[in-house]
């Protein structure tokens, strides 16, 4: 088994986090995205017709891709501690906030990376703008729910830490750091669930650059 990655990005990140949280290691392949590894015909043929990380490989030579069912796969095999809830109710509940966290925050935050910042340019045909300042909005949007939601309990999906909150620390650290969007101080609901998961071991492991604590 080895994963293709490339640590700081905030989509592998997930998983290196989850695997931190369960103490699992896997021997891991540096792509380099930056240089486009992930774009070569060799990567495209032989590991992710998507050209994108994280990509898991099985023992069986059979690839798996995406962050989230790459962390279910090690789930199934590594039930304890849950990060995917025990009970149906906690099951479903983080389901719907990782749901949340990829459509309603990494969705708006990765258009304001393609269209508005300078280290996309290159790699986008055309950047729009108005796309970027649309979805920076959609993301201050996302960020006052969150605070609102935080004001009730400790994690997104209730009284313990899970996938949602490993998907969402990692949105949060890319919309602040590389997107220059962070929360609006006022938010303290929000801040606070962002200081209690960042101290977390796993999540102190491989912080990228520029989200220092
Ligand atoms: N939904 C996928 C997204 C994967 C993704 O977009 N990965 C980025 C890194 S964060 C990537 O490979 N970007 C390089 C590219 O698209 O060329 C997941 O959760 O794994």
């Amino acid at each position: 088994m080895k994963l293709y990655t490339f640590p700081t990005a905030p989509n592998p990140r997930r998983v290196h986090v989850y695997l931190a949280e369960k103490g699992i290691e896997v021997p891991t392949v540096r792509i380099d995205i930056l240089k486009r590894a992930n774009r070569e015909p060799a990567f495209l043929t032989d590991v992710d017709a998507m050209g994108r990380v994280p990509v898991l490989e099985l023992d069986d030579g059979t690839h798996l891709a995406e962050s989230v069912a790459i962390c279910r796969y090690f789930e199934a095999l590594h039930p304890e501690p849950p990060l995917f809830g025990r009970t149906p109710a906690e099951q479903g509940r983080v389901e719907m906030w990782i749901r949340r966290m990829e459509l309603d925050f990494m969705v708006p935050v990765g258009l304001v990376w393609l269209h508005g910042s300078p280290l996309t340019a290159v790699v986008m045909k055309e950047q729009i703008p108005a796309v970027a300042e649309q979805n920076r909005a959609r993301v201050r949007q996302t960020y006052r729910f969150l605070d609102r939601e935080l004001a009730e309990r400790p994690f997104l999906a209730g009284e313990a830490f899970s996938m949602a909150d490993i998907v969402g620390l990692c949105t949060l650290e890319f919309a602040a750091g590389l997107n220059e969007l962070p929360p609006e101080p006022e938010l303290t609901h929000l801040a606070d669930w962002f200081e209690r998961v960042s101290r977390r071991p796993s999540a102190a492991e491989g912080r990228p650059p520029g989200m220092g604590r």
